[in-house]
């Protein structure tokens, strides 16, 4: 080991790798995903560890050093992965935080494991920390964690940061364990938040549900009891925009986008759309769509065609099992009544690509559809927009936090169809002058804002956040 003790500590539910194998021999990979890209950028000339969850049951493997970052796993039982990780953090919190569109289910198991695991996390945090550092911990599976870890480190700063949704009061105090989580993140100095509507229901929640005796609300200042302070603010996360971009003006890239509309036999237009296969996504909403304008004459099946690429994601749960076969039927019956002789109308790819790939498709995308009925901020939107500089189009769902900042998309209610079916036609029609200028403005917006400026916002929010009133 390098060293003992850490200037900045990242909390997340995975640690950045998977172990994957080469050869005979199984080694650690650096995981996609701009949150590491982000992180590195910040941990550049600081002692950075980051701890989390390995991906396999059982006993954790030893900590280790990669790309200059100290890795601590996490050990989750197999019991825990169910508990913690499948139920009280994707059957409660999930769903609830996602405006319910599937019921949550409350277990009180799930709940003592979520405690379990979160204490845990605090425990290795506390252990690594040095004096005064600084720990950032991320998402909705690790919200008791700045609680449990202010006991342990009182001399730490402790922020959080939540990818997705926080739910209105009204939803929120459905959950059996509110109390609970409102005070575990009051644990934090920090807290950020995608949106400001979503500062502002974590606000309303304490003041509604806490009592007075407990927390005092002032504008974005919560007060604790035990005279602490707690900030609530939004800074939206973003993308590597330069590094997307670099990506997508690549002669490869360029030519493997030719090579994909051919493959499709040079369809006049293309759609795309690339989510985790959840039900949160709106995937539903967009086949229906589609299959309505397909079915009308909106669309050509032979002229226009479209990729759904949908990443395998939490497959033992119910209801991640019911979305995959409503879409795989939907296609199947869209492909059945629209395809031409070796042209399917949908192509659907149910795994995941490398990042030159999904550059490509962007790149060959005319229309990109991002319709989900609730998202946190949803990154595909930004890198669409940052693989083009003034070509294609972007539909995106209102209710998406990426809607609150790329205004100039072309803006739609996936719930609204007969509206979201004239939306889609007037990206594909508007005139290139009117897509031209919308879309120059929207590569701008992401490529000025992109994650490595959120990471150093919200690194600089907690530094400066009160700790007395
Ligand atoms: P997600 O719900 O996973 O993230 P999103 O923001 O769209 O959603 O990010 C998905 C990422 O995975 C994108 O970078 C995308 O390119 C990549 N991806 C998707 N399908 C892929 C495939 N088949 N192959 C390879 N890569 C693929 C959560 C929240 C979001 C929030 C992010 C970040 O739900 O609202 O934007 O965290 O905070």
């Amino acid at each position: 080991m390098p060293q003992d003790k850490f200037d900045l500590v990242i909390a997340a539910n995975r640690l950045p790798v998977d172990r994957v194998r080469e050869g005979n021999r199984s080694v650690w990979r650096r995981s996609p995903g701009g949150l590491v890209t982000a992180m590195e950028s910040v941990m550049s000339g600081r002692d950075g560890a980051w701890i989390g969850w390995s991906g396999v049951p059982g006993k954790a493997p030893a900590p280790f050093e990669q790309d200059d970052m100290w890795l601590h796993p996490i050990a989750l039982s197999a019991d825990e992965i169910t508990d913690y990780y499948e139920g009280f953090s994707n059957g409660s919190l999930w769903p609830l935080y996602h405006d319910v569109i599937v019921p949550p289910t409350f277990r009180r198991r799930w709940q003592a494991a979520y405690e379990k695991v979160n204490r845990r996390f605090a425990e290795v945090a506390a252990e690594l920390a040095a004096e005064n550092a600084t720990v950032w911990i991320h998402d909705y599976q690790l919200q008791l964690m700045p609680r449990y870890l202010r006991e342990l480190r009182p001399d730490v700063r402790i922020g959080w940061f939540n990818h997705i949704p926080f739910p209105p009061v009204e939803l929120f105090m459905q959950l059996p364990a509110r109390d609970t989580l409102l005070h575990g993140l009051l644990g934090a100095d920090f807290l950020g938040f995608q949106r400001r509507t979503d500062a502002q229901n974590f606000l309303r929640a304490c003041r509604q549900l806490l009592g007075d005796d407990d927390v005092e609300v002032r504008a974005d200042l919560v007060q604790t009891a035990d005279g602490q302070v707690c900030r609530a603010a939004a800074v939206p996360i973003s993308i590597d925009s330069r590094g997307m971009a670099r990506l997508a003006a690549t002669p490869a890239v360029r030519a493997r986008a030719r090579e994909i509309r051919e493959q499709l036999g040079n369809p006049e237009k293309l759609l795309l759309g690339v989510d985790r296969l959840d039900y949160t996504k709106g995937i539903r909403h967009r086949l229906k769509s589609l299959e309505e304008m397909y079915r009308e004459g909106t669309l050509d099946g032979a002229r226009t065609k479209f990729i759904q690429v949908a990443t395998p994601s939490r497959e033992r749960l119910q209801a991640y099992q019911h979305i995959k076969s409503e879409v795989e039927q939907t296609v199947g019956r869209i492909n059945g009544e629209h395809s031409s002789f070796g042209a399917p109308a949908v192509t659907y790819l149910h795994r995941s690509f490398p990042r030159e790939e999904m550059a490509a498709l962007f790149v060959a995308a005319d229309v990109m559809l991002v319709t989900p009925l609730r998202d946190g901020m949803n990154l595909v939107a930004k890198e669409y927009v940052a693989a083009h500089d003034d070509t294609g189009a972007l539909v995106l769902s209102e209710f998406t936090g990426a809607a609150n900042e790329l205004k100039q998309a072309y803006l739609c209610n996936p719930h609204d169809i007969a509206r979201t079916k004239r939306t889609i036609t007037r990206a594909l029609e508007a005139p290139a002058e009117e897509r031209r200028r919308r879309m120059r403005a929207l590569h701008r917006q992401v490529l000025r804002h992109d994650v490595q400026r959120w990471a150093e916002r919200f690194l600089s929010n907690l530094a400066v956040a009160p700790r007395q009133p």
